[in-house]
């Protein structure tokens, strides 16, 4: 076990270097009519580093919860799943949007109004957080 020491510190400041490596780009959440406390926020995470990231838990200071989903279509019915974790390869990005991955809230504590900054931290494999600011559009949209 104390073999893996030094490893394990070297790990710990390579990733450290890596910090600010993934950025979320036009991230919004969809609104939803009064009395509806549960929702999906949209975005692209874009991964400017060389090394693969993973985000593994999300969460909102607005919300009593935040999974990420996986929505799809099965026989004209439209289904949805919990993923445990989401890549972002490197180099590269993954992609939040309708119809797609999405990041589903429960229990937002008010109704959010179209404008509205909702906040998310998205924490990553290597204990990075990236803090998302997600404006609210108008339910419909
Ligand atoms: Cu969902």
């Amino acid at each position: 076990m104390l073999r893996l020491l030094p490893f394990l510190l070297l790990t710990a400041v390579s990733l450290a270097q890596a910090a600010g490596a993934i950025d979320a780009t036009d991230p919004w959440l969809r609104g939803v009519p009064p009395g509806q406390t549960s929702s999906a926020a949209y975005m692209t995470l874009v991964n400017t580093s060389a090394s693969p990231h993973t985000v593994v838990e999300v969460s909102s200071p607005q919300a009593r919860a935040v999974e990420i989903h996986e929505s799809w279509q099965l026989d004209g019915m439209w289904r949805m799943r919990r993923l445990a974790e989401l890549p972002v390869p490197a180099g590269g990005k993954a992609v939040l949007q309708p119809g797609g991955v999405h990041l589903m809230v429960f229990g937002l504590e008010h109704n959010p109004r179209p404008g509205e900054k909702i906040s998310f931290q998205l924490r990553l494999d290597n204990g990075e957080t990236v803090s998302v600011e997600a404006e609210v559009r108008a339910p419909g949209q």
